[in-house]
């Protein structure tokens, strides 16, 4: 241990999870000296770090006096996206002036090909997976990664002739200035406030995206997502709305003939999509100022806009009986998620039953409690932070608390009047109950589906 504190050219790998993995290989492929530092005293990656690396230095558990001393002798500090810059060894290293980046600025010193950074508090999934098959469509040997589950770094290659990252405030906190070759920003809605100490710090690391861009894609309808004008950087607008913005290019809804319109051209009508709801038209309208920014063929666009069903867990159709609909929206971890869903979902039904609650991440849930008193008949609540959710809806409002996802799924169906959709879209993250929104929206359709059989 002494020698590798005594070297000044030995990096800190800080978190074992799926990043800290990804930047270990990176490192030994460059033949780097690095330890691992992860806070937890079984972090998931043991196993496999030792299969890239079995000599490297290991150091779990709470951080002690020892390893701060570590850290603070390093050359250079790779956080894990899921680690606060505000803990005190990170606060203490960045005093003392180590560099404190994070895994995609790791890739972004090496990259060659353009690269193409999307953000936002919602959409983004949908949005980076859009890109990537238009792109691909399109010839381009492209590589999707980032936030979306595969780390930067895993995918850097000299073939690549593309790079398509999603990129959440976590990651973007860790990157000094991205310099991205098309830098989005979806829409912005508070979000992880259990890590931020208010939403004006949230929305500035968002906005850390646009730092250097080149191109910059932003949403017409929502302030908080607007670009720094900057001459010389094109800027392209995207909205549902009648915009007086004075984007350089404009992807826009036209309501009275329902079309997606760049400037005055009809691209596609919304008919045409086959993903539902009113955020996915916004969404489909960033796609096409994206590919536009990037350069990305039109045709393939359009053809992979016009053919795409969806994500799973993203208002998905889960089942139907006696004529009451099931939607799976288990990846509405926000309010902003959930009071999309609802909003896009109100018009094609004559009432909705919302099943909502979960881990709440200290969320202000008074946005969420006005749209449902508005627009929902039955409430059915779970999960550790139900009771804040019904703290903010009138006694208009019929609400209901079951102690597990399958009961709520019996308690909606049974007091759900007919023509009725039941919406899973909790507006909490799901780790109080489940291992992911993954997990919790497969027990929603295996509860829908004892429950049509
Ligand atoms: N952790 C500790 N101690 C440590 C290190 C981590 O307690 O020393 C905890 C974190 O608090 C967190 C968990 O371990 O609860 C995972 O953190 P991590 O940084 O090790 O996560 P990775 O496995 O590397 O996955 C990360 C992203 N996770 C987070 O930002 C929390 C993944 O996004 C991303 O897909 C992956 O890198 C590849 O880039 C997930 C996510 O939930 C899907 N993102 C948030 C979101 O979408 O809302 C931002
Ligand atoms: P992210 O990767 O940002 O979490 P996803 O595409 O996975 O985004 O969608 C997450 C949730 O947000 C889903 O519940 C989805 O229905 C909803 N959603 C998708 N696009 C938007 C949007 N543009 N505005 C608001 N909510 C959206």
């Amino acid at each position: 241990m002494s020698t590798l504190i005594a070297s000044d050219k030995m990096v800190v790998i800080l978190g074992l999870g799926k990043t800290g993995l990804s930047v270990a290989r990176f490192l030994t492929k460059q033949n780097r000296t690095f330890v691992v530092v992860d806070t937890r005293d079984n972090p998931p990656g043991l196993a496999e770090l030792k299969t890239i690396n079995a000599n490297v230095t290991i150091l779990a558990g709470p951080i002690s006096e020892h390893v701060e001393t570590i850290m603070c002798g390093a050359e250079e500090i790779i956080i894990s996206p899921g680690i606060s810059r505000d803990i005190p060894v990170i606060k203490a290293a960045i005093k003392m002036g180590i560099s404190v980046v994070g895994d995609v600025e790791l890739f972004l010193r090496e990259v060659k090909a353009p690269v193409v950074g999307i953000t936002g508090s919602n959409g983004k999934t949908t949005v980076t997976t859009l890109v990537g098959l238009a792109a691909e469509k399109a010839g381009l040997h492209v590589k999707v990664a980032g936030n979306i589950g595969i780390p930067a770094l895993d995918v850097l290659h000299d073939s690549v002739e593309l790079y398509v990252l999603e990129l959440s405030s976590f990651q973007l906190e860790s990157i000094p200035r991205a310099k991205l070759s098309v830098a989005c920003n979806l829409n912005v809605s508070a979000d992880h406030m259990d890590r931020y100490s208010s939403l004006a710090v949230y929305c500035m690391a968002k906005q850390r995206i646009f730092w250097g861009a080149e191109r910059v894609v932003y949403n017409l309808d929502d302030k908080l997502t607007q670009p720094p004008a900057i001459s010389g950087v094109h800027r392209f607008g995207f909205g549902l709305g009648v915009s007086s913005e004075q984007g350089d290019s404009k992807y826009l809804y036209d309501g009275e003939s329902a079309a997606l319109k760049n400037d005055n051209d009809t691209l596609l009508l919304a008919n045409e999509l086959k993903m539902f709801g009113r955020h996915n038209i916004a969404n489909a309208l960033a796609v096409m100022g994206i590919c536009d920014a990037a350069r990305i063929d039109r045709a393939a666009v359009l053809n992979v806009l016009r053919t795409f069903k969806g994500l799973p867990h993203r208002c998905e159709w889960a089942g139907e009986k006696k004529t009451i609909t099931f939607i799976n929206d288990s990846k509405a971890t926000n309010v902003g998620a959930t009071i999309a869903a609802i909003e896009g979902l109100y018009a094609d039904f004559s009432a909705i039953t919302l099943i909502a609650g979960g881990d709440g991440k200290d969320a202000d849930f008074s946005a969420l409690g006005n749209v449902i008193e508005g627009r929902i008949r039955v409430l059915v609540l779970v999960g550790v932070d139900a009771g804040k959710i019904a703290a903010q809806v009138n006694k208009k409002v019929t609400t209901f608390y079951a102690e597990s996802l399958p009961e709520a799924v019996q308690m909606a169906y049974q007091k759900s009047e007919p023509n009725s959709a039941v919406l899973l879209s909790p507006a909490c993250a799901s780790f109080d109950m489940f291992s992911g929104f993954e997990a919790r929206g497969e027990c929603f359709i295996a509860s829908v589906e004892a429950l049509v059989a």
